[in-house]
């Protein structure tokens, strides 16, 4: 099922010339009207009206987050005030927040391509959708709601927080699909087992999960206990929020919306594009957006576009599940490790639960990594003893999968911190480490 055939299925030569026609109206309009880029487009001697081809797009600068923080808060909208209708901001764990506005085109926009995600993660007009992210500044409630809604399907805006009361919702109002992150699926099938809600007696046939990393390990626990085809969603409020990209039931890599959105893919410490198929920094270029244009944002999210056409038959390329951050990266005494890959292992050992975060300090000249854990409930009120079993466990085994020790630390289950249900996975003390892809 498609949300807009016709787009979706588009001849790719048609994609290529409808992206160029985008892109030379989205370089005049920021030209005109946003000054960074007018300036730098002519300190670099950039002339909007010289794209003639999509390859040109290498010659433009760069956006990154200090660029926005730089022009914060309104410093890069494309349209005075009057003309924007809504106000998001990203999650900013450090610093001053990115805000953003939406034009009513933009909002009417965003909703279609929620659409599209909603539709290829298998929810249609007859279902019940339960979305369990939250609701604020936050593009994911808002942004999966209106999406929702324009699908036609009966919307139920749980936002975040109060489990129990989610589990309860989701049996009695029998919810067809679920929208949160991926963790917080994790918190609700634990709800249920509390609550004695056998997943098998829900409604639940589909759940659509994002706004965070999770690994396959993840996906297949989540699709064993909700009993949902689970897919992957990416975005990201920069650049629009939900519905940037979103898995159709293939389950094989995320298809972007390239008619609003270009890609592209690049080396991230040379920017330089990669090779066909390869793991890199994925850059973004807004194609339609009237308020906050983005030209080439460095999202610092690393994955790889997908090879092949995908069997669903959507013309637009996917990209594969996001590997981790660039400013996620740890460097471990010269040893490349990611978050998934810690992940990965914690799926593996009974008593913890995949809510964890690594905390890295240098000890002297040494660094030090410790993974802190939420234990399950009911180890966590078992004797200590029991802990550091555990513990000890938990560290041969990241030792011997990953070639670090790490130290571990159990904590209170709910404990991490979590900003829009998302725990930062690596507080890193240290100076910031460069950054590249796993493997
Ligand atoms: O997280 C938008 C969103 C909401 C996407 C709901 C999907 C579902 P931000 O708060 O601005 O926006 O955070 C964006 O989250 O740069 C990625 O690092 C991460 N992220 C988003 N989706 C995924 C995903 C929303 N599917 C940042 N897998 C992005 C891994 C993701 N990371």
């Amino acid at each position: 099922m498609y949300f807009e055939p016709k787009i979706e299925t588009m001849a790719r030569e048609d994609l290529r010339r409808l992206q160029l026609e985008r892109l030379q109206a989205t370089l005049t309009r920021v030209s005109r009207n946003v000054p960074h880029y007018r300036k730098r487009f002519a300190e670099m001697g950039i002339d909007p009206d010289g794209f003639l081809s999509l390859d040109d797009v290498r010659r433009l600068p760069f956006t990154t987050k200090k660029d926005l923080r730089d022009s914060y808060p309104y410093g890069l909208f494309a349209v005075p005030l009057r003309d924007v209708v809504r106000l998001h901001a990203s999650s900013g764990t450090t610093g001053k927040p990115t805000v953003v506005g939406y034009t009513r085109n933009d909002v009417k926009r965003w909703a279609g391509l929620v659409a599209r995600v909603l539709t290829a993660g298998g929810a249609g007009r007859d279902d019940v959708v339960q979305i369990s992210l939250g609701y604020g500044l936050f593009t994911g409630g808002i942004g999966f709601h209106y999406g929702a809604e324009a699908i036609g399907a009966a919307v139920i805006p749980a936002s975040s927080g109060n489990t129990r009361r989610q589990a309860m919702i989701m049996e009695d109002y029998r919810t067809t699909t679920l929208v949160c992150t991926p963790s917080y699926a994790l918190h609700l099938a634990d709800a249920l087992d509390e609550l004695d809600i056998n997943a098998n007696a829900l409604s639940l046939r589909h759940g659509l999960f994002g706004a965070e990393t999770w690994t396959e390990g993840m996906r297949a626990k989540i699709e064993s206990r909700l009993k949902v085809t689970a897919t992957d969603n990416y975005g990201l409020s920069e650049i629009m929020g939900p519905g940037v990209a979103g898995e159709c039931q293939e389950r094989g890599g995320m298809h972007v919306s390239e008619d609003h959105f270009l890609m592209e893919i690049v080396d991230p410490v040379t920017g330089e594009p990669v090779a066909e198929g390869e793991c890199g920094e994925l850059v973004l270029t807004t194609l339609t957006k009237e308020a906050f244009p983005m030209i080439r944002f460095r999202t610092g999210d690393l994955t790889r576009i997908m090879p092949g056409e995908c069997p669903c038959g959507r013309t637009f390329r996917r990209i594969g599940r996001i590997l981790g951050r660039t400013d996620d990266m740890l460097i471990i005494r010269g040893t490349n490790v990611f978050p998934s890959q810690i992940e990965a292992v914690l799926l593996e050992v009974e008593g913890i639960t995949p809510h964890y975060q690594v905390v890295v300090e240098r000890q002297g000249a040494l660094d030090e990594a410790t993974v802190e854990v939420e234990a399950t409930e009911s180890v966590f009120l078992d004797r200590i003893s029991e802990h550091q079993n555990l513990v000890e466990r938990l560290r041969k085994r990241l030792a011997s999968e990953l070639g670090v020790s790490f130290r571990v630390r159990l904590v209170e289950p709910k404990s991490l911190e979590r900003t829009d249900g998302k725990v930062k996975r690596v507080l890193d003390r240290r100076e910031q480490p460069g950054a590249s892809c796993p493997g």
